[in-house]
């Protein structure tokens, strides 16, 4: 590994992170290609069943002209063995005669495992893999921990004040941060596949909880706990895109209110009348959810907690006190130190005049 290997990986890396909002559920990947100390080919992965990343890039240096035969390619997840939606880039490397691959990562998709860089290895291409596995490991946290796992990352973004209120007492939050901090927030519920949020966040703030960015032509699935399917059927979030409304107890009359819209009602009965939210991530995961942003209130942010099915907080921390206000979680009184739930902080950022920081509970 030399210098010029991280910093032509770490390129490739900023190339995947064009990919973030519209590749779901496929990984975003970057790909770099190098011949003489100069890039000839650059490209990341498209939107699901449309290329990958090396072969964007192979197409990239084709219509520059140039020759990528001996040339080194980095890419930041190990190119595919397998003929999926696509074929396998592996063997459009190996056609193409390139001289070495370098991947940050190896794919734990089953369906390569290895096999992509064996493939290479096999065919006389060097190989090599690990450059900047940590950067390459955070960008695609949620289809990793699917691929490993079988279940999604949970990021729960909460946008709170100094006293830990997330709206005054009289529901009004609009708006605790800033620009700069909603915005960021944007990015963020771009990537995910899923956004999950509660029948009271919704009934409440009347959102939208899509995507409101340029070149984004993809929207996260919505999904909203509505136990009892009370929601009125006028709500914006209705208005836009693809919703799941899942619910303890199917209504047969409430719920053809929604089908009529094009809306799926789900039922996942758990205990005490609640949604089975256990079973609902599992089935985000089934559906091909790599990560669900989460934008709800004090309820659901309390139970997800308890269950410790939340992988990473979002905080987005204004300085303002509320005073008596909504409590961002909903959680029992604790009554030693030992039992409450332990977060360690990832990163700390101020986000114009906010603060946001990413927290992750203590394994
Ligand atoms: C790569 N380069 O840019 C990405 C890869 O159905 P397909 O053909 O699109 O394949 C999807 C799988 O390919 C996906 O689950 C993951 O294992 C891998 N993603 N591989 O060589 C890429 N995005
Ligand atoms: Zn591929």
């Amino acid at each position: 590994m030399s210098f010029s290997d991280i910093s032509f990986m770490k390129r490739a890396l900023a190339l995947a992170e064009n990919a973030l909002p519209n590749c779901p559920p496929n990984p975003a990947v970057g790909c770099v290609i190098v011949k003489d100390r100069k890039v000839i080919g650059e490209g990341f992965t498209q939107k699901t069943g449309e290329a990958h990343a090396e072969i964007m890039a192979l197409r990239d240096a084709q219509s520059r002209g140039e020759s990528v035969e001996g040339a080194t390619v980095y890419v930041s997840l190990e190119p595919c063995s397998h003929y999926g939606r696509t074929p396998p880039c592996a063997l459009a490397l190996i056609n193409a005669k390139v001289g070495r691959v370098v991947a940050a990562l190896k794919d734990p998709n089953p369906a390569v495992a290895g096999r992509g860089l064996k493939m290479l290895e096999e065919k006389g291409v060097q190989v090599e893999s690990g450059i900047c596995a940590e950067e390459a490991e955070e960008m695609n946290i949620g289809f990793l921990k699917r691929m490993r796992t079988g279940l999604p990352f949970v990021r729960s973004k909460i946008a709170m004040s100094l006293d830990g209120d997330i709206a005054l007492s009289n529901g009004q939050s609009k708006w605790i941060t800033g620009k700069l901090a909603r915005e960021d927030g944007q990015m963020w519920r771009a990537r995910a596949g899923a956004i999950l949020t509660g029948s009271s966040t919704v009934a409440v703030d009347n959102p939208q909880l899509n995507v409101r960015l340029p070149d984004v032509q993809r929207q996260p699935l919505r999904v909203i706990v509505d136990s009892h399917l009370t929601l009125n059927p006028e709500l914006r979030i209705f208005e836009t895109g693809p919703v799941l409304l899942v619910c303890s107890r199917y209504d047969i009359v409430r719920a053809q209110v929604f089908e009529d819209m094009g809306v799926e009602v789900l039922e996942l009965p758990g205990a005490d009348g609640k949604v089975d939210l256990q079973a609902l991530i599992k089935e985000l995961a089934r559906r091909e959810i790599n990560e669900i942003h989460v934008e709800a209130g004090p309820k659901l942010n309390g139970a997800l907690t308890e269950l410790g099915l939340i992988d990473e907080y979002l905080i987005y921390m204004a300085p303002k006190l509320l005073g008596e206000g909504m409590r961002a979680f909903r959680l029992p009184s604790f009554h030693n130190m030992e039992a409450v739930p332990q977060l360690e902080f990832k990163s700390m950022q101020k986000v114009g005049e906010d603060v946001r920081f990413q927290l992750r509970p203590l394994k």
